[in-house]
């Protein structure tokens, strides 16, 4: 690639901002995955849809190959720049445009972070209910590129049920202003709904018109300790009958040494190999009495081996922090990540046979499984032994990939739940689906992106 493009491209927007310091170059060109060097042509930053239109129009005429970055906060390498290319982050583009009360519709900038989406919400006495970990550092395109999911998706399911409308800039530098807010459109294929998981394969997306909804009543969270994971799908079974759940996140033994060797309270004096924070609404005076009862049923069937229940609000918060921390206490081990979805009925059996499988095959891993078991998602961290180098560490990882792909196609799930294919995943897509389903995915993305400058090489090839 030679300087001109690029000149050209300062030329035709002199007012863009473009970086191509080394320092811009590595921070841009990576994501969470950190396994890739980057090695972008350059970072643009756009301020406006024009802009953004204009660059892709640039990149089609020059077929220079764009990646669209918001937050970077990915596990699956969708945002990681390493051959080449232009990054447009968003990152100025993170305003919020307007709100609409009738509609109860926020629409925002596509840089915007997910916490400040959620402060926007509140000022309006509202909520937007899709929540995780990253939530300070991510951006709502990047949720929307992969469709996030995250710890309340027991009550109000993932990103795509929230996206009211949103405009797009087409591989080809079209804008498409899709679905508009209507809450009823039956008038042919929704386009939005193609967007959201494309992995900014498709365009990128320029506005968003977000979904807001009621605050939920005031909640409370308790921790359990379980004997085994059949104990734990019981408990989930009684938790819910008996209670309105909003979220139910499950963690290993191995998991909490880990966040709690990262600053976290332990919180029994006793091991268990597993854990579980409940959430659930807490506001009528019948909700301690379902509580107990509930408590109850699940210490005389044996299924409980310890529980606590938040008495304040930074009891509530420390035991979130259990869950919570987990990725983050986990990084410096540099863990090869796995985020997979299977049918709720289907986990146990899922579970049960891989864990005994990996411990059997590579018993020199460190496993850490979590996750978001009430809606059958899955974490399995894979953790760098220190002896391993890092090439020998993703070959093997590689092949644990390969165990858990079979195993998920016996048990009909997915080798990506809510963090997207992107780079790391790609070789396992046929996995989950079927040949001709991604005959017909390559078939749409050449429809909205021709010459395939919109984030080659993620997802599929
Ligand atoms: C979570 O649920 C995130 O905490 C990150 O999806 C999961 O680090 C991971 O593997
Ligand atoms: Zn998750």
């Amino acid at each position: 690639m030679t300087a001109s493009p690029l000149a050209e491209l300062a030329r035709l927007l002199p007012s863009l901002q473009l970086r191509t310091e080394p320092a811009d170059l590595e921070h841009y060109g990576r994501d969470w995955t950190r396994r890739w060097t980057p090695a972008p042509l350059a970072i643009a930053l756009p301020g406006s849809i024009d802009e953004v239109q204009a660059i892709v129009r640039w990149a089609n005429a020059h077929r220079v190959a764009l990646v669209p970055s918001g937050g970077r906060t990915g596990l699956s390498g969708g945002a990681v720049a390493a051959k080449g290319e232009l990054v447009v982050s968003t990152e100025r583009m993170n305003r919020v445009v307007g709100f609409d009360a009738a509609d109860r519709i926020l629409t925002v900038q596509p840089g915007i972070a997910l916490e400040a989406v959620h402060n926007a919400a509140r000022e309006h006495g509202l909520v937007y209910p899709v929540d995780f970990a990253a939530r300070g550092s991510c951006a709502i395109g990047g949720t929307i590129a992969t469709n996030a999911g995250g710890i309340r998706v027991i009550r109000y399911g993932n990103t795509r049920s929230w996206i009211a409308g949103l405009k797009l800039v087409t591989g080809t530098g079209e804008l498409l202003d899709l679905n508009r807010g209507l809450v009823k459109n039956s008038s042919g294929y929704d386009l939005r709904q193609l967007v959201i998981g494309a992995e900014g394969t498709l365009g990128i997306v320029v506005e968003a018109m977000l979904q807001l909804t009621d605050a939920p009543p005031p909640s409370n969270v308790m921790l359990l300790a379980l004997p085994s994971f059949d104990a734990l799908m019981q408990v989930f079974e009684v938790l819910r009958g008996k209670l309105a759940l909003s979220a139910f996140e499950f963690f290993t033994d191995r998991a909490l040494v880990h966040v709690v060797a990262h600053g976290a309270q332990k919180p029994f004096a006793e091991d268990h190999p597993y854990y579980v924070v409940a959430e659930f609404d807490a506001h009528t005076q019948g909700t301690q009495d379902a509580v107990l009862a509930a408590f109850e049923t699940c210490v005389e069937r044996g299924l409980v081996g310890d529980g606590v229940i938040a008495q304040s609000e930074a009891q509530a918060a420390a035991l979130w922090r259990l869950r919570e921390g987990i990725t983050e206490s986990l990084a410096r081990h540099r863990p090869y990540k796995n985020d997979i979805a299977v049918r709720i009925g289907a986990m146990p059996a899922f579970l049960d046979e891989t864990k005994a499988l990996l411990a059997r095959e590579y018993p020199q891993f460190d496993v850490v499984w979590f996750g978001h078991i009430g809606d059958g998602n899955l974490h399995i961290n894979v953790l760098k032994p220190d002896a391993l180098d890092d090439a020998a560490f993703v070959t093997q990882c590689e092949q644990v990939t390969a165990l858990l792909a079979d195993a998920l196609q016996r048990h009909g799930g997915s080798i990506s739940a809510e963090h997207g294919i992107g780079l790391v995943k790609k070789s396992y897509l046929g996995s989950t689906r079927s040949a001709a389903e991604i005959a017909m995915m390559r078939g749409v993305r050449q429809v909205f992106d021709p010459n395939g400058i919109m984030n080659p090489g993620k997802l599929f090839d």
